[in-house]
């Protein structure tokens, strides 16, 4: 299997995971498994903002709760950057719902409630560069290589 291309990815610790104490501990899971942080920023999501990031999901029966989760108190936003970064950050997430979220998985693990589910992770490369750039100007991005890396 060929190895992925490099990818960017949103990360947000939603206020849940803010208010719960594990900012660090989902930081770091995706820290630990390679992903490299290119930008990082704690936020209020406004509901305008909220409403184009889940525009997706309008009229939907669960969306005025996800849109009231998700501006109750403030996130971290994060871009990730590394090898199949979009597939490798949904992995490590888990699935939507945490009620079977797969242990190992930040859901699986840490999470009981589909509302207050953690975390939000962009779910494919084009979802991820419009997301992207809802949270962070292109310059707020900084990449960097790591010692002994050569993809840079
Ligand atoms: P995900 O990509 O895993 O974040 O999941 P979706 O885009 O399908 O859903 C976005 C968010 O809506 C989830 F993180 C949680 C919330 N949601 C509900 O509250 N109820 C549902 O039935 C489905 C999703």
């Amino acid at each position: 299997m060929a190895e992925g291309s490099v990818e960017r990815t949103l990360v947000l610790v939603k206020p849940d995971g803010v208010r719960r104490g594990l900012v660090g501990e989902i930081v770091g899971r995706l820290e630990r498994k390679g992903l490299r942080i290119v930008a990082a920023k704690m936020l209020r999501i406004a509901p305008e903002r909220a409403q184009r990031h889940y525009a997706e999901h309008q009229g939907k029966p669960f969306y005025p709760a996800l849109i009231q989760h998700i501006t109750s108190g403030p996130v971290v936003a994060l871009a990730l950057e590394g090898r199949s970064a979009v597939a490798v950050t949904r992995l490590l997430t888990g699935a939507t719902n945490p009620q079977i979220a797969a242990p190992g998985t930040i859901r699986g693990d840490l999470a009981l409630g589909l509302t207050p589910n953690l975390v939000h992770a962009s779910d494919s490369p084009d979802a991820a560069a419009r997301e992207l750039a809802l949270y962070f100007a292109p310059e707020e991005l900084l990449p960097y290589a790591r010692v002994g890396e050569e993809y840079f």
